[in-house]
């Protein structure tokens, strides 16, 4: 068998498996940076100073502000945070450059879209059910066959600040259809009492300063346990190529504060050029806001 270079091995996982783990994609001198900011990001969540946030009891956008424990924060980017270390991140060449090798996607396509962090409650456990981030439990064999069929543009990732065991996936779903078991531990809103009965499922495990990149749209689940520390980045990236098809999945965050001056200022040229893509993509499309699942 002819070896494959390191690159086209981790693209090739990516595609056959829906997800892939890389190490190394923070500098050693950017990893305190990000922590220091992730610890005062998680301090101004908790005591309900930061409004934009992950509500426990609401596992989907909307997800309101009616909790007082949280599991993620929204927005990490926004300027009224005040946390540089994140933008300067989230366009730093290794990364970019990542996403780029696995999407195939030149530099002059990328697209700036979510960046949020996933953290621990502070008193509740939590607990997120089966899904597909953006086709519905109800989708039927031929929707779900269509609405991933079309999912290339794009992906996700969470990169661990401290290790995280908290996301199971099932391997492969990224491009089937859920079986008829599948189906049944996926059709409920109701979390899983143990995510590892599902059929094909595995748990993934992040070391502090790996990142996980997945297809979204791969059928996975989380649970959330309180007394375990979490801080893990969790962003997405698009490429111009999927034209509006992933506007609801991104736009349903809220994300006109992007549109503002003050958000552009903090970027370098790069950012700015990343962020131009994503506002032309909210401005072909209807400004009403739709969620892509249902709490
Ligand atoms: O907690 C995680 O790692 C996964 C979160 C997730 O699946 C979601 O927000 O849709
Ligand atoms: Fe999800």
């Amino acid at each position: 068998m002819v070896a494959l270079p390191a690159s086209s091995r981790l693209r090739q996982q990516y595609e056959e498996q829906g997800y892939v783990i890389i190490p190394g994609l923070i500098a050693n001198e950017e990893f305190e940076a990000l922590r220091e900011a992730a610890e005062r990001t998680v301090e101004r969540t908790r005591s309900g100073a930061w409004p934009y946030r992950r509500v426990v009891g609401k596992q989907f956008p909307p997800y309101g502000n009616d909790d007082p424990d949280s599991w993620g924060v929204q927005h990490v980017m926004h300027p009224d945070l005040g946390e540089p270390a994140f933008a300067k991140w989230y366009t730093s060449e290794g990364l970019t450059g990542v996403v780029q090798e696995l999407l195939e996607c030149p530099q002059e396509n990328l697209q700036m879209e979510l960046f949020n962090m996933l953290i621990n409650p502070e008193k509740h456990n939590f607990a997120l059910r089966w899904h597909r981030d953006d086709v519905k439990e109800t989708a039927t064999e031929e929707e779900e066959y269509n609405a991933l069929d079309v999912w290339h543009y794009g992906v996700q990732w969470n990169t661990a600040l401290y290790e995280d065991s908290c996301l199971y996936v099932v391997p492969g779903s990224h491009r089937t259809p859920r079986t008829p078991e599948q189906r049944k531990h996926s059709s409920t809103s109701e979390a899983p009492k143990d995510p590892m009965n599902m059929p094909g499922a595995i748990q993934v495990t992040i070391k502090a300063g790996e990142s996980v990149f997945y297809n979204s749209n791969i059928l996975h689940c989380a649970t959330y346990d309180y007394s375990r520390k979490r801080a893990t980045l969790h962003a997405t990236m698009g490429d111009t190529r999927a034209g509006a098809s992933r506007a609801r999945n991104i736009l349903q965050h809220g994300l006109k504060w992007m549109k503002e001056d003050a958000f552009r200022e903090t970027l370098n040229e790069k950012g700015k050029a990343m962020l131009n893509r994503l506002i032309k993509m909210q401005e072909s499309v209807n400004a009403d806001v739709e969620y892509s699942l249902t709490n």
